[in-house]
């Protein structure tokens, strides 16, 4: 995919704020540090993005950019910030069961983890609600350059059995240092949104 413009439409607390032009969305979800906002930059081949932020942790709104006014993505807040106080945990959840409960255009979740860590209980507590809630998402294996091709398959494998649920729709392995996976991904989410053009009614 091209990319012609990338808007920053607004950072939302609640469901009221959220845009409401009927793009075709993809949200970003992962936590702290796991490489969201390297993914975003690779994506948009950019090198730096409004709103998106450098600092762990620091992000407390949903993120809206419009891409080519063609799709929406939504940058979700990381979560698992070891240093973030249980009101604001509480706060996030509620966030995030707001959105991921109520956003209509939401064609599927961009789920990252880290290629290199075990599943935490955060990130299968992610898995679970996703499941519950009856949400698609992509499994995006990130940081690939990080291993040797021998170590990314082992991960892989173990990755792959905690998180490739019943909604999971696709895997993709990826790294934002030199954008392996960047065709694939946007290719998938591309054949989504096309879809989704195609049958407004759900069929
Ligand atoms: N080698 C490598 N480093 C990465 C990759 N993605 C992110 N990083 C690094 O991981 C750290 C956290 O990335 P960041 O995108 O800020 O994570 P976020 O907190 O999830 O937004 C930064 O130091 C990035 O440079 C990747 O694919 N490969
Ligand atoms: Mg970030």
């Amino acid at each position: 995919m091209k990319i012609i413009s990338t808007e920053f439409l607004v950072g939302a607390v609640s469901a009221k704020q959220y845009p409401k032009e009927p793009l075709p969305e993809f949200a970003f979800a992962g936590r702290s540090n796991v490489g969201k906002s390297s993914l975003i930059k690779s994506l948009l081949n950019r090198k730096k993005l409004v709103r998106i932020s450098s600092t762990p942790g620091k992000t407390r709104e949903i993120n809206f950019f419009k891409i080519n006014n063609a799709i929406m993505f939504a940058d979700l807040p990381g979560y698992g910030f070891a240093r973030v106080a249980p009101a604001l945990q509480k706060k996030w959840k509620k966030m995030l069961e707001e959105y991921l409960s109520q956003r209509n255009p939401l064609i599927a979740i961009i789920f990252i983890v880290d290629i290199r860590r075990k599943p935490t209980e955060l990130d299968l507590t992610l898995k679970e609600w996703l499941e519950e809630l009856d949400r698609d998402y992509i499994l995006l294996i990130t940081k690939a350059d990080k291993l040797s091709a021998a170590e990314r398959q082992k991960q892989v494998k173990i990755i792959k059995a905690a998180f490739m649920g019943e909604n999971a729709l696709d895997f993709i392995i990826y790294s934002s240092k030199n954008h392996t996976g960047r065709k694939e991904l946007w290719s998938t989410m591309e054949k989504l949104a096309r879809h989704q053009r195609d049958t407004p009614f759900g069929a």
